[in-house]
């Protein structure tokens, strides 16, 4: 098996309309990916159901995540996009990590502690087993490269963890399939491409944006058109004070600095630059400038998205296809994890 130098992976759950802080945190970044990496993205549909979705909803979900990674200039033809269901590896590898990685491990997850909030015994156990499946996804393709956002830091460190204690565990085994440093599956590398993202929830500063917020207020959709876009920053809550000329300004103001960090990744500009411009006006003339540069950026994403969802059945082909493609790279691997584990086959 040839050693992989340059192979990305990176994924989007279809839990609910797809928002601004997706966009700007995660998908608008993939496409100039394509330029250094062999890229694989997938629609993570298996951890989507680690919290309860309508079935129908999340066909159509998967399908708008799918939409949405073409709309932005990922090519189906040159990259792989697929939804992670169709390729049963995923589940196979995740199962076997589930039995290399510790409950030790797994009960630091924080993300765990928030997902499942006060009820914790009655989450499923698939969201606690969530972080292994993350790590079967990358380890299944030996992926060098996955982008990470502030909030999965934390899983990609186990995800390193549990692929070196598969190669320390099953070293003999490994070494004897052939792989003579010992080092089947890599450590897998973060990539951080420009400044963090962390766009905040409209209704609270503290709390990021996130598609299962109940209110709708909270969130921009890509799918939102102008009118709603308008209303939404309108509604935005901040205070009574006029925008800072500096950037320090901002401190202890965390609506503020999240709705100029927005026009900020929306207009290619640093938030100072930003300042320079709306430094002394109120939110009465900051918020209708940042909705129009919303809207302009976002509106002919959205148009795309909505031409390919009216064809479902090409969107299932590609799906189909990029299933395939990556369903053959997870084979590789799993012909040599079956072996180096033991299991007849
Ligand atoms: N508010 C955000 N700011 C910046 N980046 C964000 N991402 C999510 N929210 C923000 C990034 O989007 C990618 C896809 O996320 P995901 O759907 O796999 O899961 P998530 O991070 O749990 O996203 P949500 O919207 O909060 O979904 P729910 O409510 O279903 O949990 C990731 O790269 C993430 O960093």
């Amino acid at each position: 098996m040839t050693k992989i130098e340059n192979r990305l992976f990176s994924g989007v759950q279809p839990t609910g309309d797809l928002h601004l802080g997706n966009y700007l945190g995660a998908i608008r970044r993939f496409a100039p990916m394509q330029d250094k990496f062999e890229c694989i993205f997938c629609v993570v549909d298996m951890h989507a159901i680690t919290v309860w979705q309508e079935p129908e909803a999340l066909r159509q979900k998967t399908r708008e995540v799918a939409a949405a990674y073409i709309a932005t200039g990922v090519d189906p033809e040159r990259s792989i996009i697929f939804n992670q269901s169709q390729v049963m590896q995923h589940a196979e590898l995740a199962w076997v990590f589930n039995c290399v990685a510790r409950i030790g491990w797994m009960n630091r997850m924080t993300q765990f502690k928030d997902k499942a909030g006060k009820n914790r015994e009655n989450a499923s156990l698939g969201l606690y087993a969530y972080p292994s499946l993350m790590a079967a996804d990358i380890l299944v393709y030996r992926a060098t490269h996955v982008p990470v956002g502030d909030d999965q830091k934390q899983h990609l460190e186990l995800t390193r963890d549990i692929a070196q204690k598969f190669n320390n565990d099953f070293n003999s085994q490994i070494v004897a399939e052939g792989f003579e440093d010992g080092q089947f599956f890599p450590q897998t590398e973060p990539l951080i491409s420009g400044p963090a993202m962390r766009i905040m929830s409209l209704r609270d500063g503290s709390k990021k944006m996130s598609k299962s917020d109940p209110s709708e207020m909270s969130c921009i959709a890509l799918m939102d058109d102008a009118d709603k876009i308008a209303q939404k920053f309108k509604k935005a809550k901040t205070d009574p004070e006029p925008l800072p000329s500096e950037a320090d300004g901002l401190d202890g103001r965390p609506e503020a600095r999240n709705l100029v960090e927005i026009y900020a990744a929306l207009s290619g500009m640093t938030p100072q630059d930003v300042l320079q411009e709306f430094g002394g006006q109120g939110f009465g003339a900051f918020k209708p400038a940042l909705a129009e540069l919303a809207v302009s950026k976002l509106s002919p994403i959205s148009s795309e998205i909505s031409r390919m969802l009216a064809d479902p059945a090409e969107l299932d082909g590609i799906l189909r296809k990029g299933g395939e493609r990556a369903a053959a790279h997870a084979e590789e691997t799993m012909k040599h994890v079956r072996e180096i584990v033991g299991f007849v086959s």
